[in-house]
C-alpha cells in the first residue's frame, strides 16, 4: 500500500540579502515538522524555495550594477547564501522553487489566462496616490503626514490601467470556511474584524511601473503582480501547469502552510480566493506563526535588527540552535530573542540536563562494567516511577508535535532527562558499585538509564539529528531501536548493550565570555 502522504511548505523567501535567524525560525520548524512526520511513516513533501521578482529586488540590482538575475543567483546560490544557509542548518527539503524557473514562470502566464478567461480577472483603472520617484500607487490611509511613506516624498494623484482579480466575489466562502483551515484561531479574528466584515475589495494583479516580473503573455508592457506569483508556488512546485513535475494529484492538498503573521492575510485570502476561482481544493491548514523580536521589535534586515544563524551555529552548533529556537519559543506567538537566553537555555537543557545524563551515564557503564551490561538484572519499586514517565512520554509529545506546540513537547522531554539525573541520585550508583552483591542491582540502574536516553534521544531526533545519532552510537542503539514504535515499550534496548565513549555533546558555554565577543553581533 502507499504511504499517506504529508505536503508542507515554508514561504518562499525574498532574496533581497542575507536570511537573518527569524526566517531561520519558519524554516527549521517545517523542517522538524517533516522529519517528524517521516518517522511517523509519511510520504512527505518539504517544500522551500525564493521569491525573486519585484521591484524592490529590481531596485537592489540597479544599484549594485547587476541585472536581477545576477543578483538573485548571487544571493541564493553564491557563498553563504540561502542554500547555503539550509544545507548548515540540516533543512531537509524535498523540493526548491525559485520564482524565475522557467516552469513556474509558464505555469503562471497560464494561471493568469485562465482566470482571465473565467472573467476572474478583469481590465480596469488603477486610481490612486502616486509617488513617481518610487513608482508606486498609495491609499490615503497608508500615507505618512500626507506623503509617500517609503521616501516622505509629494504624492500626486493618478490613473493606470490594470488587470483586477475579483477577490470580493469570493468573499462569503472565504468566511464560511477560514474557520476550518486557519490556525491559530486568534488569526481567524484578525482577519475577520479586519479585512474580510468591513467588505472585501478587487485587488490590482498587473504592474506596468517595473518589469521586472512574469510578463502577462496576451498583453506586454503588464506584469503579473508579485504575490500571484508567489503564492502560486505551492501548486507550480508540484506541476500543476507545467510539464517539470508531476506529482500535484498525490501530495494536493497541502496539510499546511507555515507563514509568518504578517501575511497571514495574503495567504488566507488572496490564495483561498485563486484557488477556489480555480477550482483547486484548499490547503488543509495555513498556519500564522509569531515573530522573533529584537529589543520588543520585529527583526528585520530593513530595520538593522538582526543576528546571524551563521555566527550563532558557530557559537553553540547546529543542533543547539535548532533545539532553542524550537524549545524557547511558542510557535504561534511572538518572543524576544537575547544572546543571553540562547546560551543559558543551551546550558540549562543541553549541557546539564541532557549532556551529562548522557555523559555520566555513559561514563559509568565503562566504569562500573567494562563497557557492557551483565544480563543480569534486579529491578526495585524505585524504578516504577521513571520507567511509566518514559513510556508515557511519547502521548504527550506526539499531541503536541501534532499542533506544532514544540516548545511544550521539548519541555516535556528534557522534564525526563531531567528526571533521569534526579533517578541517578535517588540510586546513588556510586553506593552499589561499593559491594559485588549489589551489580545486578546496579546494572538494572544503568540500564533504565540509558533505556531513558534513548526514548528522549528518539524524540528528539527531528530536532537535533546529528547529535542523537551520536548518542544512540554512545548507548548502542541500532536502527530498529531508533523508531517511534520502539519508544512506548521501556526495555527495548539490549539488555546487555555495549555503549562507548563519545566527545562532548554539549559543551557548557561560559556565559559572560561569549556574550562579550558577540555584543554587537
Ligand atoms: O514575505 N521572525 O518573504 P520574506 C519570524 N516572499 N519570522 C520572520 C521574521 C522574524 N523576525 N522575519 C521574517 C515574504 N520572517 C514573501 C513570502 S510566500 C508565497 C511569499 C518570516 O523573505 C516572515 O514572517 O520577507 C515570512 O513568513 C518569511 O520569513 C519570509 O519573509
Amino acid at each position: 500500500m502507499d504511504k499517506e502522504t504529508f505536503y508542507i511548505s515554508t514561504p518562499i523567501y525574498y532574496p533581497s540579502d542575507k536570511l537573518h535567524i527569524g526566517h531561520t525560525f519558519c524554516t527549521v520548524a517545517a523542517d522538524v515538522v517533516a522529519r517528524y512526520k517521516r518517522m511517523c511513516g509519511y510520504d512527505v513533501m518539504f517544500l522551500t524555495g525564493t521569491d525573486e521578482h519585484g521591484m524592490k529586488i529590481e531596485e537592489s540590482a540597479k544599484a549594485a550594477g547587476v541585472t536581477p538575475k545576477e543578483f538573485v543567483d548571487g544571493i541564493i546560490a553564491g557563498e553563504n547564501g540561502i542554500l547555503d544557509l539550509w544545507k548548515l542548518m540540516n533543512i531537509s527539503y524535498d523540493r526548491f522553487i525559485r520564482t524565475t524557473d522557467d516552469y513556474h514562470m509558464e505555469s503562471i502566464q497560464k494561471i493568469f489566462r485562465t482566470l482571465y478567461d473565467k472573467d476572474d480577472i478583469y481590465k480596469g483603472v488603477y486610481k490612486g496616490l502616486y509617488c513617481t520617484p518610487c513608482e508606486s500607487f498609495w491609499t490615503e490611509s497608508q500615507l505618512v503626514d500626507g506623503k509617500c511613506p517609503d521616501c516622505g516624498r509629494d504624492v500626486h494623484y493618478a490613473e493606470e490601467e490594470a488587470y483586477f482579480f475579483r477577490q470580493s466575489k469570493y468573499a462569503e466562502k472565504i468566511i464560511e470556511l477560514m474557520p476550518e483551515y486557519l490556525e491559530p484561531s486568534t488569526r481567524i479574528n484578525e482577519m475577520m474584524n479586519n479585512f474580510l466584515l468591513p467588505g472585501l475589495e478587487d485587488i490590482c494583479v498587473s504592474r506596468t511601473t517595473f518589469t521586472w516580473g512574469i510578463p502577462v503573455d496576451f498583453d506586454p508592457g503588464h506584469i503579473v503582480y508579485v504575490w500571484v506569483d508567489a503564492l502560486s508556488n505551492y501548486i507550480t512546485a508540484l506541476g500543476y501547469g507545467n510539464d517539470k513535475y508531476d506529482d500535484f494529484d498525490k501530495y494536493w492538498p497541502c496539510d499546511v502552510h507555515f507563514v509568518g503573521k504578517e501575511i497571514v492575510r495574503l495567504h488566507s485570502i488572496l490564495w483561498i480566493a485563486m484557488l477556489i476561482a480555480l477550482e483547486i481544493p484548499l490547503p488543509k491548514k495555513v498556519f500564522g506563526h509569531g515573530w522573533l523580536l529584537l529589543d520588543g521589535a520585529k527583526m528585520s534586515k530593513s530595520k538593522g535588527n538582526i543576528r546571524d544563524p551563521l555566527i550563532l551555529s558557530e557559537l553553540c552548533g547546529v543542533d543547539a540552535l535548532r533545539y532553542f529556537l524550537m524549545r524557547e519559543y511558542s510557535f504561534s506567538s511572538d518572543g524576544n530573542f537575547t544572546n543571553e537566553i540562547l546560551l543559558n537555555r543551551i546550558n540549562a537543557d543541553l549541557a546539564n540536563d541532557l549532556g551529562n545524563l548522557v555523559s555520566r551515564t555513559v561514563a559509568m557503564v565503562i566504569r562500573y562494567f567494562d563497557g557492557q551490561l551483565p544480563m543480569e538484572q534486579e529491578s526495585d519499586d524505585i524504578d516504577t516511577e521513571l520507567i511509566d514517565n518514559a513510556m508515557n512520554l511519547f502521548a504527550i509529545y506526539e499531541s503536541n508535535m501534532e499542533k506544532f506546540a514544540f516548545n511544550t513537547a521539548l519541555a516535556e522531554v528534557i522534564k525526563l532527562a531531567s528526571r533521569a539525573n534526579k533517578y541517578i541520585d535517588e540510586t546513588a550508583p556510586w553506593e552499589l558499585a561499593k559491594d559485588e552483591e549489589k551489580n545486578s542491582r546496579l546494572a538494572a540502574v544503568l540500564y533504565n538509564l540509558l533505556e531513558t536516553i534513548r526514548i528522549c534521544t528518539v524524540m528528539l531526533m527531528p530536532i537535533m539529528p546529528e547529535s542523537c545519532e551520536k548518542i544512540f552510537a554512545q548507548i548502542g542503539a541500532t536502527d530498529m531501536l531508533r523508531s517511534f514504535e520502539s519508544v512506548t515499550t521501556f526495555g527495548m534496548l539490549e539488555r546487555n548493550t555495549k555503549v562507548e565513549k563519545g566527545d562532548i555533546l554539549f559543551p557548557r558555554l561560559d556565559v559572560s565570555k561569549e556574550l562579550d565577543e558577540l555584543s554587537g553581533k
